[in-house]
């Protein structure tokens, strides 16, 4: 059966990764799931057949048969649960890699989705400047207690799993603000993540999607 996934049709980012497809698709390439890729602009997102999709109007959804989802750690959950690589067999390994999963979407993303929100959107605000040393220490204090428990580790239990591609890639979303440099081991690990052969292909094809020429029709 065909998967479709949505992607912006100019990221944000400019093709550095961090839109949230490039998780979606490393994930499908981690499994081997050839795929397709829907582009949507920010306006084609917010009409109706796209809300049919994703009710927040966001990016990706995923589609296969009549299937539809949307949020990436749903979409990366149904891919490990129905094809080997993602997930270990043995039951409670199974249980602490998407116990990581969820760390990383609910402990982890959400103070560096918040340092976004004071630098991008808030920073004309009079308390901004106030409220940024805040939010960042929110991020170092989860930055530091995960360095502890990764410890000289390669991946957080055992062999990589989904939890460690959620991790990593939320922990990309970190980098720009120059944050992650101070834990070096979160910086190596976050590479080895990088260096992965599917992460690479993932990377590679959104990044052709937003450097690719505009169309003149
Ligand atoms: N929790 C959602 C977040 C999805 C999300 O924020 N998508 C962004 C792109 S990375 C988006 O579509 N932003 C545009 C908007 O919200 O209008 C997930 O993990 O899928």
């Amino acid at each position: 059966m065909t998967i479709t996934i949505t992607a912006f049709e100019r990221s944000p980012d400019g093709g550095k990764g961090l839109a949230r497809d490039t998780r979606v698709r490393w994930a499908l390439e981690e499994v081997g799931q050839p795929y397709q890729v829907r582009l949507v602009s920010f306006r084609a997102m917010k009409e109706p057949a796209h809300l049919a999709l994703h009710p927040f109007g966001q990016i990706p959804t995923y589609e296969e048969g009549d299937l539809a989802l949307f949020e990436t750690g749903a979409i990366v959950f149904h891919l490990a649960q129905r094809h080997a690589g993602l997930l270990p067999n043995d039951a409670n390994a199974r249980g602490r890699a998407i116990t990581w999963m969820f760390a990383a979407l609910n402990t982890i993303e959400p103070p560096i989705l918040e340092l976004q929100t004071v630098k991008f959107l808030e920073r004309d605000k009079p308390w901004s400047a106030e409220r940024l040393p805040l939010v960042e220490d929110r991020i170092r204090d989860r930055l530091g207690q995960l360095a502890v428990r990764l410890g000289d580790a390669a991946w957080l239990d055992g062999a990589f799993s989904a939890g460690d591609l959620l991790m990593v890639s939320v922990l990309l979303r970190a980098r720009p603000s120059g944050i992650l440099n101070a834990y070096p081991t979160l910086a190596a690990y976050v590479a080895r993540g990088e260096a992965r052969p599917a992460y690479k292909r993932a990377f590679e094809a959104q990044l052709a999607v937003n450097t690719r020429e505009p169309s003149s029709g």
